[in-house]
């Protein structure tokens, strides 16, 4: 019995002694493994703190951890509330839309500014809210935008929080203490994959420059433009539920206002035309008029362009908004119908007369130009909608 005792503890230091010797050898082959694993092997590894303590450890550089913020400018009737409405449906997305508006509606006049806004802007991309506190609260419990139930990742936040009586005041459908919404922001955000803004309130995209150059940063920016035509056609009648001809006939173009609109699709696309350095990689130029002929291409581009794939929720949502539209047939949605797919982008021509459209064209010659929207010479032009004025595509979505 004692014998046996005595043998079993030897061979249990045996054992011991076998298995620190393969330990070694492992170890010792490990690192050797490591060390032939080239030059890149080592500074990608030493990447990491800028010092040697993660040198036998296999970490990913930290360049892949860079936040993706895409930042997508319009103007106000372009149509294009699906663009942002393709990044909200993605579960992975920080999603906002005009979070300028609240610069612009805040009770502190002094808020509205070119610095605030990037600011803002920043804060958002980066998922830094400490700065903007201030108006990130006002922008989330105000009535006007509505954001905290039309946002998904806002509203899931929310959701924590709000008062779910039937009664509650707007406030009280978000209320986060000013105190805890910074960090409560930051959580939400940095427990998405990317964040996507939507704006029609950026003068100049040359704003985002700063954040084009910030280390951790991977910006993208999308312009959304549109015939300028249809887009005046579509601001003259906002009110108007049974438009015809006639009665948009005698509202007089605001030439001011033209001039802003074409001046802002000139401005903002030259940058790139012009090889900004900046810009390089990162922006896109979107048509409204190309979108109507190929949406789901076309989501399917931006997201490539974003460096995120769309997931089957995007494209789902996609097709049920483009039959959705067609059936009610949506005048500020451009999807066509299968019978005639540039039915949406013509109809300013059945609404406009020569007149205002030689007002448009003479103001916006040079932004028609340059996007390649033809210009129509007579009345019978203008009411053909057989003659396609939009043959020649202009969208770039690198
Ligand atoms: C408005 O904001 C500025 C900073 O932008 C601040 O200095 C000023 O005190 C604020 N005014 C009011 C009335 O809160
Ligand atoms: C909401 O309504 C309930 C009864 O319907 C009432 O007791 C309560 O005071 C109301 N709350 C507010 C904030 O008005
Ligand atoms: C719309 O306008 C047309 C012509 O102007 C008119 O005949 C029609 O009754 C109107 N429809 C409605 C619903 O008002
Ligand atoms: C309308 O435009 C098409 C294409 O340019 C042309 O073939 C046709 O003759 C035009 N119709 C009329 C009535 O001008
Ligand atoms: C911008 C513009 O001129 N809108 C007009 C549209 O039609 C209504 C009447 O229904 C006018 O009051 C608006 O001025």
């Amino acid at each position: 019995m004692h014998f046996c005792k005595a043998l079993l503890f030897l061979n249990l230091r045996i054992a011991l002694i076998i298995t620190l010797l393969f330990g070694c050898v492992a170890y010792l082959y490990a690192l050797s493994t490591i060390q032939h694993m080239g030059p890149a092997a080592v500074k990608l590894t030493r990447n990491v703190q800028g010092t040697e303590i993660g040198k036998y450890s296999t970490v990913t550089p930290l360049a892949t951890q860079r936040r993706t913020a895409v930042i997508i400018v319009t103007q106000m009737r372009s149509g294009f509330t699906f663009v942002g409405e393709i990044f909200n449906q993605h579960p992975n997305a920080f999603y906002i839309f005009e979070p300028l508006w609240a610069l612009e509606n805040h009770k502190n006049k002094t808020y509205n500014n070119p610095g605030m806004q990037l600011e803002l802007l920043r804060g958002v991309s980066g998922c830094r809210f400490e700065q903007i506190k201030d108006v990130m609260k006002f922008y989330l419990t105000t009535k006007g935008l509505g954001v905290m139930t039309t946002c998904h990742a806002v509203d899931k936040m929310c959701d924590g929080f709000r008062d779910k009586s039937a009664n509650a005041t707007w406030p009280k459908r978000c209320p986060i203490p000013e105190n805890t919404l910074p960090t409560v922001l930051q959580s939400t955000c940095e427990g998405k994959q990317f964040t996507a803004i939507k704006t029609i309130r950026l003068d100049d995209i040359k704003l985002l420059q700063p954040m084009a150059e910030e280390d951790d940063l991977n910006l993208k920016i999308i312009q959304l433009v549109r015939d300028p035509r249809a887009v005046i056609a579509s601001r003259l009648n906002l009110s108007k539920k049974n438009v015809s001809v006639m009665t948009v006939l005698h509202d007089k173009v605001n030439k001011a206002e033209v001039q802003e609109l074409c001046d802002w699709m000139i401005r903002n696309a030259e940058l790139y035309r012009n090889k900004a350095d900046w810009l390089s990689g990162r922006f896109a130029v979107i048509r409204y008029e190309d979108v109507g002929m190929e949406p789901i291409h076309s989501m399917e581009k931006l997201y490539k362009f974003i460096g995120v794939s769309p997931k089957t929720e995007v494209s789902k949502w996609l097709e049920n908004h483009i039959h959705a539209a067609k059936r009610r047939k949506d005048r500020e949605n451009p999807f066509g119908t299968k019978k005639d797919p540039m039915k949406t982008s013509n109809e300013w021509r059945t609404r406009l007369s020569i007149r205002q459209v030689n007002t448009i064209q003479s103001v916006c010659k040079k932004a028609m130009e340059l996007f390649h929207y033809q210009i129509v010479e007579t009345k019978e032009e203008l009411r053909n909608t057989s003659l396609n004025l939009y043959g020649k595509r202009y969208s770039i979505i690198p």
